[in-house]
């Protein structure tokens, strides 16, 4: 695809604000009304311009000062401990991209997280530790490291850790999208816990298995299934990587899927995960959606604008919408990525551009 159109050069407002100009919108602008004509071009800029900016932070780091906060304060006070990842363009605004928030969250061993549900959408990828786990709608799942955690809109979910090590994990939530369109609601139940009324994996068994049971919600936006393992998607992108099934610019790249319509497994956000060979060296790209990485394994580095960051594993960083990335590997590497690809998508508005 050719880059959207470039013809207007020049940026600046109809004309000069003469004393005639500027009375009449001071007159104007007592009724609440403003003229189009001086913020027309940034309304409908010949390109995306969006104010965040690339960033990355060390897993090491960050880990650190996370297991600080497990002295300050505990789940249940906090109800859920978080330091969030704040693009440093947009600090204040709890948000990684202008559409997801994102944080690490702690859960130390013998804590709980009390059950909740809310109109955003979260999931979760667990970067530390074994053995905590989730319970959404009555199926509790034990996460493990790499595993892909879905918590849907609406659904009640409480966090518990009764393993013997801290649990540390990267929540991703659309709350930015959902408090842009003011539907925000949430609420906070009596009972801590949910009790389970559904094994662990239940909902992979049922639906990640390419068959779906008789009487399956055929009409489901979002996926049935609260966990991918990272030990069922590691195979997969092993095998593509194998019989060089390697995307130039991506890697062997897969996306975590709805088993019901073959649609991203949320409507709001889309995630998925690429091996990259070692020496791999991608081909510039970039999309109209601001991307959150991490990587799982290996080490390597990803050059977005004239930025290079070298990451290494547990890291996060940040390719905001249409900035040029390419990610080379120094090791075999896995990265996990999410954007809001499937609104924008949805929307039709959703746009790349591939280096050939
Ligand atoms: C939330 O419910 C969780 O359930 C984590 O673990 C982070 C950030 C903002 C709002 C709700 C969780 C959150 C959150």
């Amino acid at each position: 695809m050719d880059a959207p159109g470039n013809q207007t050069s020049s940026e600046s407002v109809a004309g000069a604000v003469t004393p005639e100009r500027a009375a009449y919108y001071a007159r104007i602008g007592k009724e609440n009304l403003a003229p189009l004509w001086e913020v027309l071009k940034g309304l409908v800029p010949p390109e995306p311009r969006t104010p965040c900016v690339p960033a990355h932070w060390r897993f090491n780091d960050v880990r650190k000062m996370l297991l600080e906060a497990g002295q300050l304060i505990t789940a249940k006070e906090a109800e859920r401990r978080v330091l969030v990842f704040e693009n440093p363009a947009l600090r204040g605004k709890s948000r990684l991209t202008q559409s997801l928030y994102a944080g690490l969250q702690l859960i130390l061993p013998g804590e709980v997280a009390p059950a909740h549900r809310h109109t955003a959408s979260a999931i979760r990828f667990v970067l530390d530790g074994e053995g905590a786990y989730t319970a959404v709608e009555g199926e509790k799942t034990i996460m493990r490291r790499g595993d892909f955690v879905m918590t849907p809109n609406w659904a009640p979910h409480d966090h518990g850790n009764p393993s013997k090590e801290p649990m540390i994990w990267l929540d991703v939530l659309d709350l930015p999208t959902v408090n842009f369109f003011d539907a925000a609601f949430s609420e906070h139940f009596d009972q801590e816990s949910q009790s389970n009324t559904k094994e662990d994996g239940d909902s992979y068994a049922r639906y990640g298995s390419g068959v779906l049971p008789e009487d399956a919600p055929m009409d489901m936006i979002r996926s049935p299934i609260i966990n991918y393992p990272y030990a069922k998607v590691r195979p997969v992108i092993e095998r593509m990587a194998k019989s060089d099934d390697i995307d130039p610019h991506h890697g062997a790249r897969v996306r975590y899927v709805n088993p019901i319509n073959g649609g991203w497994a949320t409507p709001t956000m889309g995630a998925q995960i690429a091996l990259l060979p070692k020496g791999f060296k991608g081909k510039d790209y970039r999309a109209t959606d601001g991307t959150i990485f991490v990587c799982v394994e290996g080490e390597g580095s990803t050059k977005i604008g004239d930025e290079t960051f070298t990451w290494a594993p547990g890291d996060v960083f940040v390719a905001p919408s249409w900035k040029t990335y390419a990610h080379s590997a120094k090791n075999e590497s896995v990265l996990f990525s999410i954007s809001d690809r499937p609104a924008q998508e949805s929307l039709g508005i959703w746009r790349e551009q591939k280096a050939a």
